[in-house]
């Protein structure tokens, strides 16, 4: 009978304004005579909101029902970006809210320009996390993410007198994307101790008490699919201190502070994102953020389980978990604890299940980004998980012992626990001895993981234990939503949006890299991207830059593997050649605008110098006359998702250029080439396979290969380092204060001219200068540089997220989609 009360959703204009001024009127308690446009983003979201609720309890429904297996994704970092727009565009009907909101008296981009970022991630890992949901999504699969729902995401960056200055990032003031579920809350215990006994019958018990209790309650994201029905679930944990009869007490007995306090530690395990990218510093806090996400993470998943009252043996058939680097490898303890210790299992049927049930993907082997944890600060934390990761290493290193009998070295390599002072559990050997696969993220990162930091574990376990799926990227958000006008252009040559859906048909672009007239328009959609952001420049920085300049962009996390350091340097090179030269010879140079952005994270002294550098750098060349129009140096502040919407387009040359073998993947490569951008960079990560599919005709890659690097490095750690000639003038020139007092920027210069080059700047730059001028070069023939970039775009359909989701599937998860008719 209820069901013809049930809302419709909207579909016309119409009943999307209807639908906007009632959340107005009413949600809101505000007057359509005072709407702003604050109160028009929240009215928008709100009725978009209500239709994505209908879908996704349709989906959910159809999802228990069918009773198929789950992927979880279990991640720390989901940097989401703003969802307004997203939800518009998946569920088709932005042009319906453009009319509407126009009507009213609004334009759909001020709209969305309220929005404020979901920013729960450093970069990368925590982007790859959100596209993944989208590709799930709009697959149908029936797959959920789970995280933290951290108060505060990534800081706020401000460059302040070409410093960085981090301000905290509160952004849940008004958040419609999220609803909670004050009615699923799990208790999570800490601390204690663990009391074991035999029981009647022999067997022997282990009881985990004491301590204390901090509640996880469920916060809960709609995931719409791109043009399906299906909208998928992201469940965000936050904390609260248990309010028992403890606090009651202690409340009782005048000790109310105390009771706010306890109130407050327990808060803080979900208060703040954890703003370090490729960089572990052991703190109890992420520890406990991680076991608490994990603990409400499993015991939700379980209890799902458990609902269809299957056998255990069945759980690895109904359920694929997923685990976004070692962030969450306690969730292979924790599910060991909880079959042995509270469901019962023996050990080895329990074991069983836990190692088909997860997988574990590495992104970095960067040796500072590996984790690993003290065993005092476990022992305290998590006593009983502390002995069960010491039985499955028992377990473990008895069967290295039966493969290897007698190699003692081998039994300490491999050993979860490493023997130091103090000991450390390392998490990513318990992450690949509790998984059934381990995969990296782009083909030589997957093949140097099993030629480096894990080839013993290669000859235990077995090449096939290990695989690569190399990353991708949604183009519903990174061509779509990001560049509309490009995105039309190719519907309209394709036969409509399908190559949202399957992006290798991108490949029928190939026979318009010829055609003048598609040409031009291609040309015009990129060179309006670049007058966007140039205005956006000015609107940020005061700076006027001419759109008709090369713009050359490396936006990403500041590191020292990643080498911004490398390209300021390349500039400054660029501005002595400048000043070098007759104004005859400056009037065939190519204008170039360099542009930079990126958080440094607030502890890494040597990122937040070179983002210094590169500011000062800025300050000097933009108002040198010589220079003019023929150089610009450009910070743009506070990178994150929505501006690298703004600038992914609007490149004409973007920098990938990490010392070879450092950089796991990277994914902005992918956006830009698929934006229509050209790219410079070295044979690492995902480059190598951009080059195999775009041809290395259409790429500039320079700087030595990953093979040669370690060599190198120890070449340079017995004294015959020669510093590049070129670099050496650049150096002193920072000497001579020219941008500033050069004291600032000792350890920086000091780090390549004196401790080692370890990132093998000056070995690289000599290549990297000559690789640059071919970018002048080639820039100049514009006819064959637009006909470069629509043959790229073309060949990138690889590179969706969509084949990506499709390969775990079938080769980690072994799960199916479940498809939809569409209602709609
Ligand atoms: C240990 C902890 C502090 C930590 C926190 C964040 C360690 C690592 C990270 C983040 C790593 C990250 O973002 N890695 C990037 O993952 C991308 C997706 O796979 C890759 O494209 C990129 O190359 C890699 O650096």
């Amino acid at each position: 009978a209820w069901k013809k009360f049930q809302a419709k959703p909207f579909v016309s204009k119409d009943d999307f304004e209807k639908e906007v001024v009632r959340h107005v009127e009413t949600t809101l308690a505000r007057s359509m005579f005072n709407c702003d446009e604050t109160a028009a983003y929240a009215a928008a979201s709100l009725a978009f909101r209500d239709r994505l609720i209908t879908e996704w309890n349709r989906t959910q429904q159809r999802q228990t029902f069918a009773d198929t297996k789950r992927v979880y994704y279990l991640s720390l970092e989901f940097l989401m970006g703003r969802a307004l727009d997203n939800a518009m565009l998946n569920v088709g009907l932005k042009n319906v809210a453009k009319e509407g909101l126009s009507e009213l008296g609004f334009r759909i981009e001020d709209i969305i320009n309220q929005e404020h970022d979901a920013a729960l991630g450093n970069g990368g890992l925590g982007r790859l996390a959100a596209c993944f949901l989208d590709s799930m999504a709009s697959l149908n699969f029936p797959a959920w993410g789970y995280g933290l729902r951290y108060k505060y995401g990534i800081f706020k960056q401000e460059i302040v007198d070409g410093y960085q200055v981090e301000v905290p990032d509160y952004w849940l003031d008004f958040n419609p994307w999220e609803f909670p579920r004050h009615d699923i809350v799990v208790d999570v215990q800490f601390y204690g101790g663990v009391r074991k006994y035999q029981d009647e019958d022999g067997k022997n018990v282990a009881v985990w008490e004491g301590g204390e209790i901090v509640k996880a309650t469920a916060y809960d994201v709609p995931i719409p699919g791109f043009n399906t029905p299906t909208t998928n679930n992201m469940r965000l944990w936050s904390s609260k201190a248990a309010s028992g009869e403890f606090d009651f007490q202690k409340f009782n007995s005048g000790d109310y502070e105390s009771s706010v306090a306890d109130q407050q530690r327990a808060e803080t395990i979900s208060a703040v994102l954890y703003p370090n990218d490729n960089l572990d510093r052991g703190k109890e806090l992420r520890l406990k953020q991680q076991y608490f996400w994990v603990a409400a993470s499993l015991y939700d998943i379980v209890r799902r389980f458990k609902k269809s009252k299957r056998a255990w043996s069945e759980f690895p058939d109904q359920i694929a978990i997923q685990l976004n680097d070692t962030h969450p490898t306690l969730a292979i303890v924790e599910l060991q604890r909880i079959l042995i210790d509270m469901e019962g299992l023996d050990w080895d049927e329990a074991w069983t299940i836990v190692t088909n049930t997860f997988g574990y993907t590495n992104h970095t082997v960067l040796p500072e980004a590996l984790e690993k944890w003290s065993v005092p600060l476990f022992q305290n934390l998590l006593p009983r998980h502390l002995q069960i990761i010491y039985d499955i290493n028992m377990f473990f290193l008895q069967s290295v012992e039966r493969k290897f009998p007698g190699d003692r070295d081998m039994l300490g390599r491999v050993s979860i626990i490493e023997e130091s002072q103090p000991k450390m559990v390392r998490m990513a050997y318990l992450a690949i001895v509790g998984s059934h696969k381990v995969n990296g993220v782009a083909e030589l990162h997957s093949d140097l993981i099993k030629t480096t930091i894990f080839r013993d574990f290669v000859k235990i376990f077995g090449p096939d234990k290990f695989t690569n799926v190399t990353n991708g990227i949604t183009p519903r958000r990174w061509l779509h939503q990001a560049n509309p006008r490009l995105s039309e252009l190719i519907a309209s040559k394709t036969g409509g949006l399908g190559f949202l859906k399957d992006l290798n048909i991108l490949n029928e672009l190939e026979k318009f890299a010829d055609d003048k007239e598609f040409k031009k328009e291609w040309a015009e959609i990129k060179y309006a991207n670049k007058v966007r952001l140039a205005k956006y420049i000015k609107s940020s920085t005061g700076v006027t830059v001419n759109p008709s300049s090369l713009f050359d962009i490396q936006v990403k996390r500041i590191h020292e593997y990643k080498r911004q350091q490398l390209n300021i340097f390349g500039v400054i090179h660029r501005y002595l050649t400048i000043k070098a030269m007759t104004p005859n010879e400056r009037k065939k140079l190519t204008p170039r605008v360099s542009i930079f952005g990126g958080k440094a994270a607030p502890g890494y002294w040597m990122a937040k110098t070179i983002i210094h550098l590169i500011n000062n750098v800025g300050a000097v060349i933009n108002k040198d006359p010589d220079v003019g129009d023929l150089l610009k140096v450009i910070f743009l502040e506070d990178y994150n998702v929505s501006k690298a919407e703004i600038i992914t387009p609007a490149s004409d040359i973007s920098e990938h250029i990490s010392t070879a073998g450092t950089e796991a993947s990277g994914t902005s490569n992918m956006k830009f080439v698929l934006n229509g951008g050209l790219i410079i960079g070295t044979c690492d990560g995902a480059n190598i396979e951009i080059t195999r599919e775009i041809g290395e005709n259409n790429i500039f890659l320079f700087g030595n290969l990953a093979e040669d690097v370690e060599d190198l490095r120890h070449t340079h750690n017995y004294g015959s380092h020669t510093m590049d000639t070129d670099l050496v003038k650049v150096f002193d020139l920072i000497k001579s204060n020219a941008f500033g007092d050069a004291g600032a920027f000792g350890a920086l210069t000091g780090s390549i001219e004196d401790h080692g080059d370890y990132y093998l700047v000056s070995d690289d730059f000599h290549s990297y200068i000559e690789t640059q001028a071919l970018v002048d070069e080639a820039y100049k023939d514009q006819e064959e540089w637009i006909t470069k970039t629509i043959l790229s775009v073309a060949r990138m359909g690889f590179f969706s997220s969509d084949r990506c989701i499709n390969e775990y599937a079938e080769m980690i998860w072994n799960v199916e989609p479940l498809p939809v008719e569409k209602e709609n």
